[in-house]
């Protein structure tokens, strides 16, 4: 900075909890051991006083100011520092003075209360030989302008001096305020603060001057280079007025002959109120900065001259893959040297460093993002030196275990399996995904020729619930021993239970989500631990078999009796014809009119990343995990559609129908046999007043109209899904799919609107934010065949006939009314505004039987579609 530079103290800002997000996670999880860690890598960075502040809503702030306080003082290279007791609860910093050792700083009184209050707590302070930090607060509020600065600085200086408070204690922080907000009022913010320090620093002989740093740049969030600049700018003109220390993230500041010099000035033009037009030009320059950081450059040439092994490690951990072949090259290479052998790379070094993402990954303090991030440099550096561990003819080379995966016959989804695939490679597991749509035939030879440890599957709709369960047949057919982990949406332990593992006599166990997969399979393997796992998830299926046996049933409705008690709509307000009947088609849909509608709290939930967007961006927890991926997402999300990766391709249609008990009957003027939907009807008890619903209820039999859609988003997906493969990049592989889903489902919610206010047109006016039509709050409905309301996915091929759908989108659908591509939804759409989604649930025989006759199909065909609702 400038010579005069050499004097000015920083303040390490990262252990408050109020600014840094890291710190106040660590502290929530009571890790006060990594909390620690900060502080001291604030004092490696520079800081020479470091601000600690607890307060924070869900702490008790004393309990964590003491601890803190203590467990610092026993660090040497840590407590040679000043510590600055910040808080805004007197009894908070009264709580630290009592226990911290040397010379410490209050931050911060004032005369916000008055002279009285404020002279109590200077004494307190002179008492406990701290300094102070000054606020220029007094009764009228807080000192915007130079003078109002001057004036009040000036008075507690006096008040101080004249009760003896010694002057070379008092830190005065006359406010450092956000510039370049747009306001006019705070053009001069920057210029009120050097100018009134000038002036101060002749009045109050002796006195020091500090200011929170980073509230300049607050207009800036996200633009690091920008901020960091606007910063350095600030102090280069302040600490020649005066400034003496400053809370700053001491490695976070440019040096200033450093910075572009036209960001130089136009920081420099806003920060000195050099013009009227500064801010907007500011503004319009930044967005060049956005996305570009200097300071991280900086920090990687750092870590680049690291040695190899620690080099390994922090790629791995930081998800960094730009170097991961040089490095794994020199790492083999040493290790040849010295007379190793390939493998010892990928058993030494990378395991070390996966093992320190997984230790991590397990404790809560890395979450799913980033450990398929890590996953992809591990990836990388293994297919680097596979070449070579072949050319060995390595046996050893297993790991823990081989495990054979593969989405069942009929199923498409396979992000839940990806994930699962990629948390256990990154705890040593060797993996052998057999993709999507995998035949029973082709799984049981996978795990034969691969002399596989134990087979996973997976399902994400219900007919691949009898399709899991045919592979366990034929394992058992085929005498195999072992494991098999079951795992997806639609799976469940009961259905394991009861169906799974009774047919196969090798150990099953059904696996909830990926952070349990590495548990399972790594006790699976374990020589010690195996058995008794066995045994126990086998007494546990055992005893939800007895309890499902033993428990009788609640009895349910007849199906006499439930569409007796079936729903009645007023038909009154049946929804006039539509304005566009017939079939429409949308070749290729805007995906940035898509955008908008986007639901993001699922996305972030296929990550494993628990809560509702968009509070999740600022979650204690997860929240810097789930605001990277989100920033990621929104990269992606703008590649998807400028270099048009995807084709959004829907059908939507509207036909005259009637109802006939529980079928809907679709006109079809060119047929002679007009269309049936069969529809399912709730049996179960209904309390007094509510009904036993089905779909057909939200149909007049004396005349209406039903609608049908299509949507995809998955056209062209495949290609780039070759290329993320090529490049071993999981992560962009998940990320795509999962964006494609989104955006399938924004798709479906946007074609619903179309539908409501043009084709159908029975809502015209409806005004609707994309929250209000997450929380569904339009009129009508769409279920979807397979979702609880109309839970048969066989009636996909009737609306896929109706609609044309694959002829017109290329949706296709497999033997398991699974559709192709992935990213599709498919549904019917009511628009009486009494129309309700509810859940078929359990139903009877009775209705099974009379269902099959109205398909026109065998029970045993009824029975397979219609299973999940028969709880058998
Ligand atoms: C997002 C979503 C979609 C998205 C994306 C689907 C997809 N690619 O996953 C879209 C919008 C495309 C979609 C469409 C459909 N969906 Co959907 N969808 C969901 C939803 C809301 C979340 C699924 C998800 O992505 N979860 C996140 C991933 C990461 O989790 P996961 O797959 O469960 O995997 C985890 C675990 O299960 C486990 N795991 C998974 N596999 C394995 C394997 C092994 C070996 C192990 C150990 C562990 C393991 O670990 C994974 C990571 O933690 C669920 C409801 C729900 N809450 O689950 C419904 C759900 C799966 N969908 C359902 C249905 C019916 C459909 C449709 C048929 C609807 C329709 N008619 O259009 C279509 C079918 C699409 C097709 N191509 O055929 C039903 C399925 C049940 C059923 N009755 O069949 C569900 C359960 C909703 C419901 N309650 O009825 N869907």
């Amino acid at each position: 900075m400038t010579p005069s530079s050499s004097r000015f103290v920083n303040i390490g800002e990262r252990t408050n909890v109020t600014g840094s997000a890291k710190f106040k996670k660590l502290i929530l999880a009571g890790d006060y051991e990594a909390a620690v860690e900060v502080a001291r890598d604030q004092v490696e960075n520079g800081a020479q006083i470091i601000d600690i502040n607890m307060d924070e809503g869900l702490l008790d702030a004393h309990e964590a100011m003491t601890t803190f306080i203590k467990r610092i003082a026993a660090e040497p290279d840590i407590a040679r520092v000043p510590l600055m007791i910040d808080s805004s609860k007197w009894s908070v910093i009264e709580a630290g003075l009592k226990c911290v050792s040397g010379k410490p700083i209050v931050n911060s009184i004032s005369m916000k209360e008055g002279e009285e209050q404020f002279l109590q707590h200077a004494r307190l302070c002179m008492a406990y030989g701290a300094a102070v930090v000054v606020m220029a607060f007094d009764e009228k509020g807080q000192a915007d302008t130079k003078e109002r600065k001057v004036e009040i600085c000036k008075r507690a200086y006096e008040l101080l001096v004249g009760t003896g408070f010694p002057p070379e204690d008092i830190i005065f922080d006359p406010n450092i305020f956000a510039v370049a907000t747009g306001i006019e009022e705070h053009n001069n913010y920057g210029v009120d603060f050097i100018e009134a320090v000038k002036e101060l620093r002749v009045l109050c002989p002796h006195a020091h001057y500090s200011g929170g740093l980073s509230n300049l740049s607050f207009s800036f969030r996200g633009n690091e280079p920008v901020r960091r600049a606007m910063h350095s700018i600030f102090l280069y003109h302040a600490i020649p007025a005066g400034l003496d220390m400053a809370i700053v993230n001491a490695g976070q500041l440019d040096i200033y002959d450093d910075i572009d010099p036209e960001l130089r000035v136009a920081c420099e033009d806003v920060i000195l109120n050099r013009d009227a037009d500064a801010t907007e030009r500011l503004i319009s320059l930044a967005e060049k900065y956005r996305g570009t950081d200097v300071a991280q450059e900086k920090a990687e040439a750092e870590w680049r001259g690291w040695p190899v092994t620690k080099r390994l490690e922090h790629a791995l951990v930081k998800g960094i893959d730009a170097h991961i072949v040089d490095d794994t090259e020199e790492a083999r290479l040493a290790i040849k040297q010295a007379g190793g052998r390939p493998i010892e790379v990928i058993e030494g070094p990378l395991m070390d460093g996966m093992n320190v993402v997984g230790d991590l990954f397990g404790s809560g303090k890395m979450f799913l993002p980033q450990v398929v991030k890590s996953a992809r440099v591990m990836k990388k550096a293994v297919a680097h030196l596979f070449p070579y561990i072949e050319a060995e003819k390595d046996e050893n080379s297993k790991g823990k275990g081989k495990i054979v995966m593969a989405t069942v016959k009929g199923d498409v989804h396979d992000i839940g399996k990806n994930i699962v695939g990629v948390v256990l490679q990154c705890n040593g597991f060797e993996i052998v995904d057999l993709g999507v749509m995998v035949p029973w035939s082709e799984i049981l030879k996978a795990a034969v020729e691969n002399d596989a440890d134990m087979i996973g599957l997976s399902g994400l709709i219900t007919p691949s619930l009898d399709e899991m369960v045919t592979v366990a047949e034929e394992m058992q057919k085929a005498g195999m021993t072992m494991p098999l982990m079951i795992g997806g949406a639609t799976t469940s332990k009961t259905h394991t239970a009861l169906r799974i593992e009774p047919v196969y006599s090798g150990p099953v166990i059904h696996v909830l989500d990926a952070s349990r997969a590495v548990g399972v399979a790594g006790t699976l393997v374990s020589d010690t631990m195996a058995d008794k796992f066995v045994a126990e998830t086998r007494a546990e299926y055992s005893h939800i078999r007895d309890a499902r046996a033993g428990k009788t049933a609640k009895p349910l409705a007849t199906l006499d009796e439930a569409r007796a008690n079936g729903f009645e709509i007023d038909e009154s307000l049946k929804p006039a014809p539509p304005r566009q009947p017939g079939v429409h088609v949308f070749d290729d849909w805007d995906l940035a009119d898509l955008r908008d509608y986007i639901d993001w709290t699922p996305f972030f939930r296929a990550w494993e990343l628990h809560g509702t967007y968009p509070s999740i961006l600022t979650d204690e927890v997860v929240g810097e995990s789930a605001a990277n991926l989100f920033k990621d997402a929104q990269a992606m999300l703008d590649r998807i559609i400028n270099e048009k990766w995807l084709r959004a391709k829907g059908v939507a249609g509207l036909w005259p129908c009637w109802r006939d008990g529980d079928d809907v009957v679709v006109y079809c003027e060119d047929t002679e046999e007009h269309i049936r939907l069969p529809f399912l009807r709730q049996q179960i008890a209904k309390r007094e007043g509510k009904a036993n619903m089905c779909l057909a209820d939200f149909i007049s039999p004396d005349g209406d109209w039903i609608g049908g859609f299509a949507v995809t988003t998955g056209h062209g997906i495949g290609t780039k899904l070759a290329e993320f493969k090529a490049h071993i990049d999981d992560y962009s592989d998940i990320m795509l799919k999962a964006l494609a889903d989104r955006l399938a489902e924004a798709f479906a919610e946007r074609m619903h609107q179309h539908v409501r206010k043009e084709l159908w047109g029975y809502a015209p006016d409806e005004q609707l934010t994309n929250e209000a039509l997450v929380r569904e709050e339009y009129r009508g409905i769409r279920p979807a065949p397979g979702y609880p309301a109309c839970p048969d996915h066989s009636l996909k091929p009737i609306l896929f006939d109706l609609l044309d759908a694959t002829h017109k989108t290329g949706i296709t659908l497999t033997e398991s009314f699974a559709m192709l591509p992935t990213a599709a939804v498919s549904g019917f759409y009511f628009g009486h505004p009494q129309a309700e989604y509810f859940g078929v649930a359990r139903i009877g025989e009775d209705q099974v039987t009379e269902y099959a006759a109205r398909r026109g199909v065998d029970m045993d065909t009824a029975t397979r579609w219609l299973r999940p609702n028969l709880n058998i």
